[in-house]
């Protein structure tokens, strides 16, 4: 079951593929967040939650796997590398109090699922502390005992969180499909660079789709 994309069909296998959305948190995409707090226009995120709904509603419907992630550690942040937390400094760094509690701090409201994509009974949940979702986590573990080979990956931010971890799961074997609407990035140039990246040089790490695409096959 081909899905149109780019630089060429995606071989849709919809019982080995899942719907990985990741870091779709009140902090990188409420306004009065973190994101809003250091000056980012969180509509460029929020475009993304319309088509992410419409997707995850679909998939849901058509009874495939779903899993979210959340970046976020510990609150003693035992977890947290000090190169992480000296670099990317702002007014607030990690750990600090942010306008929904302290910022990227599991258990903080502010690093919750956005109430628009919330996951559902079932669903897994990774608490990842790196922007990759694979790194220091049971994804993997996790998406072998379901017999996952393929992944929509979805969520905020395309050149970070959404960069790295396709190009960790196709070093893993999985699969990559990233809807280019269904991702989103506060810079406008990182968007399409961070898509062009995935489906350079043959489809170096990934492929690159729409969402409506994705709809029509699962249709
Ligand atoms: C994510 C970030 N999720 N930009 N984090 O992309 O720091």
């Amino acid at each position: 079951m081909p899905i149109a994309a780019e630089p060429y069909a995606f071989p849709f296998a919809p019982e080995t593929c899942a719907l990985l959305l990741l870091d779709m948190q009140r902090d990188f995409l409420e306004p009065g967040g973190f994101g809003a707090a250091l000056g980012n226009d969180v509509s460029l995120l929020r475009r993304t939650l319309a088509p992410n709904r419409r997707l995850l509603d679909a998939w849901r419907g058509a009874g495939l796997q779903v899993l979210h992630t959340r970046e976020g550690h510990q609150p003693d942040l035992s977890d947290l590398p000090e190169a992480k937390k000296t670099r990317a400094r702002s007014a607030l760094t990690i750990g600090d109090a942010g306008p929904m509690g302290r910022i990227l701090v599991r258990g903080e409201a502010g690093h919750d699922i956005i109430p628009e994509l919330y996951p559902q009974f079932g669903e897994a949940v990774i608490d990842k502390p790196g922007k990759g979702a694979f790194y220091a986590t049971d994804l993997h573990a996790i998406l072998m005992n379901r017999g996952v080979k393929q992944l929509i990956v979805t969520g905020v931010t395309t050149e970070v969180c959404v960069n790295t971890t396709v190009r960790e799961a196709n070093d893993r074997g999985y699969d990559c499909l990233v809807p280019s609407d269904c991702v989103g990035s506060y810079f406008p140039e990182f968007q399409e660079m961070g898509l062009k990246m995935i489906k350079a040089q043959g489809g170096i790490f990934g492929w690159v789709s729409h969402s409506d695409k994705i709809l029509a096959a699962l249709k």
